[in-house]
């Protein structure tokens, strides 16, 4: 009999099912069901809610219950045989949280097959509707939180990150101070990476360091509560979470409404859910210390595996904890399809006129121009100002092409140095990883080899691989992650890009130059 394992990754807009056969190196079935066109019955346009204040955003969490049975409904439809899954893992958006009665467990424990799970979960919400991660309605909470904690570096330090709206943990506090009588009636504070586990498994699941890790309520060097960030949250929040255990932790076997309505085997195992950031490192095969990614999408992000806890002193970037075991680090830089789009159109170029003229120029622009890409405010370095500044460059420049790509490169290059790890190798993805000149600054400005990815659902392939490994562990066998990874997590062949000598040492005579250029900028707007 085939042994399967599925990955299913409950993002924004839809649940995604990966189902994979780690012996043939083979994904059997992607399959997706997209919240807006298939559960239109909750309102939600691109899968979210939003409100009058449009900094408040939130989702229906038994929407995300109900694509539970739609995918597997739409899996056996197509004959797929789901009594071959050996073992399934959860990927989530990160930050959403689902709150629960002290029915649930009961609800959870005795699902009943003749009826679908949205309907029999609505009883045990104590709040309908999940704040998730694109909510950033907390700002006073952050404000009292970091001062409770000593200041941003210490909840850094403490948590991983600075308090940031969108975090779990800020995020609660709020619910506590505007409905305290609905916190008194929650018993059970899931995120969606361990509700989804909950529903599969019949009972509450603990939560993993990697999705932990976006609460600002784990402490990052023992991956535990941390009773002084539970205490600056909110009242008797310890009894309200459950336990963080390793991402490769079995919660139990698969509920028998699933094994009843669906055919799994009893036998197959539930693992522990994680963030989709800590699932996509393990889907783009991130699994040693100095391996990195960077994805070039509407906004650029670098994110890459580190074996010790670091912390950036100025709140760059986040520190989770990784489904391999040790950590990794998300840094979001915001200006970076958007502006590389801005200068194209500017100058009146197509991707391959953007192309020729960073061809056309040589690294570092031997030494003539530098541009800060700010053309929106930036996460990293924190600017709240936007705005583009240039030297030794004119708006109609050519060389504008090169000198913003080079901009990006060097900003990731200094704003990442707090991690302690020089990248070994680079797997670039998203839409303008295309772009092989792009690649060429890439390789170049951080002195290592790039391989380009294309991935459509690295998260939902790396809950798939998390579930192939924690069988492995399960059944006693030593799981090696670079042998779990093979075959599935490869780059596009021929696709390496190496560094070229004489750039590499242009960028390091670059670096001061650029940095310094920063520094002023930044002084000036009083960042
Ligand atoms: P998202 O973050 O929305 O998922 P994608 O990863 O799909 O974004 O990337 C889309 C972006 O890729 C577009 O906005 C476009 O700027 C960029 N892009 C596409 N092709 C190229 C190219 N050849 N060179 C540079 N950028 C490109
Ligand atoms: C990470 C974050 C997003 C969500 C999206 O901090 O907020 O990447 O995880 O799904």
């Amino acid at each position: 009999m085939a042994r399967w394992f599925l990955g299913l990754d409950s993002s924004t807009q839809s649940l995604t099912a990966i189902l994979i056969d780690p012996e043939a190196r083979a994904i059997v079935a992607e399959r997706s069901v997209n919240f807006d066109a298939e559960l239109p019955e909750y309102g939600t346009r691109n899968g979210v809610l939003r409100a009058a204040d449009p900094t408040v955003v939130h989702a229906p969490p038994l929407m995300w219950a109900a694509a539970l049975d739609r995918m597997f409904e739409r899996l056996r439809a197509e004959g797929r045989s789901l009594a071959n899954v050996v073992a399934v893992a959860v990927s989530g958006q990160q930050h959403g949280s689902v709150y629960l009665t002290a029915d649930a467990p009961a609800v959870l424990a005795r699902l009943d097959p003749a009826h679908g799970l949205a309907e029999q979960l609505q009883p045990v919400l104590s709040r309908p509707s999940s704040p998730i991660w694109m909510d950033s309605s907390t700002t006073a909470e952050c404000d009292e939180i970091t001062a409770a904690l000593g200041g941003a570096a210490a909840v850094a330090r403490r948590t991983g990150s600075a308090a940031f709206e969108r975090f779990t943990g800020p995020q609660i506090r709020k619910f506590w101070k505007t409905d305290p009588a609905a916190y008194a009636r929650t018993a059970h504070i899931a995120l969606v990476s361990s509700f989804i586990p909950s529903i599969l498994a019949g009972r509450i699941a603990p939560i993993d360091p990697g999705d932990g890790a976006g609460m600002n309520l784990m402490d990052i060097s023992t991956k535990q509560w941390d009773p002084a960030a539970l205490e600056a949250t909110a009242p008797d929040l310890a009894r309200r979470l459950p336990p963080i255990a390793p991402s490769h932790t079995v919660v139990g076997p698969i509920s028998s409404y699933f094994v009843r309505r669906y055919g799994f085997s009893p036998s197959a195992m539930v693992v522990v859910g994680s963030g989709d950031n800590p699932c996509s490192l393990v889907g783009l095969g991130l699994v040693r210390s100095g391996m990195v990614a960077i994805s070039l999408g509407t906004s650029d992000t670098y994110f890459g595996a580190m074996d010790e806890c670091r912390v950036s002193e100025h709140g760059e970037g986040h520190v989770f904890g990784s489904p391999t075991g040790g950590y990794m680090t998300l840094v979001c830089f915001k200006n970076g399809s958007l502006a590389r789009e801005r200068v194209r159109d500017e100058l009146g170029l197509d991707w391959d006129g953007f192309s020729r003229a960073i061809r056309e120029t040589p690294p570092a622009l031997g030494g003539r121009g530098l541009v800060l890409p700010w053309y929106d405010p930036e996460i990293t370095p924190r600017v709240l100002v936007p705005g583009v500044r240039r030297r030794g460059l004119q708006p109609g420049d050519l060389a504008m092409c090169r000198a913003v790509v080079e901009a990006q490169m060097m900003a990731m290059r200094i704003h990442t140095r707090w991690m302690g790890v020089r990248p070994a190798s680079i797997h670039a993805t998203g839409g303008a990883s295309a772009n092989v000149e792009i690649l060429q600054v890439m390789a170049d400005v951080h002195a290592c080899p790039v391989h380009r990815f294309e991935t459509t659902a690295s998260a939902a392939l790396g809950a798939a691989l998390r579930a192939y490994h924690a069988a492995e562990v399960a059944a006693g066998r030593p799981a090696d992650w670079s042998e779990i990874v093979r075959g599935f997590a490869e780059p596009v062949a021929g696709s390496r890009v190496d560094p070229r000598p004489e750039a590499v040492r242009a960028y390091d005579a670059m670096e001061p130059r650029y940095a310094a250029f920063e520094q002023e900028a930044l002084k000036a707007i009083g960042a």
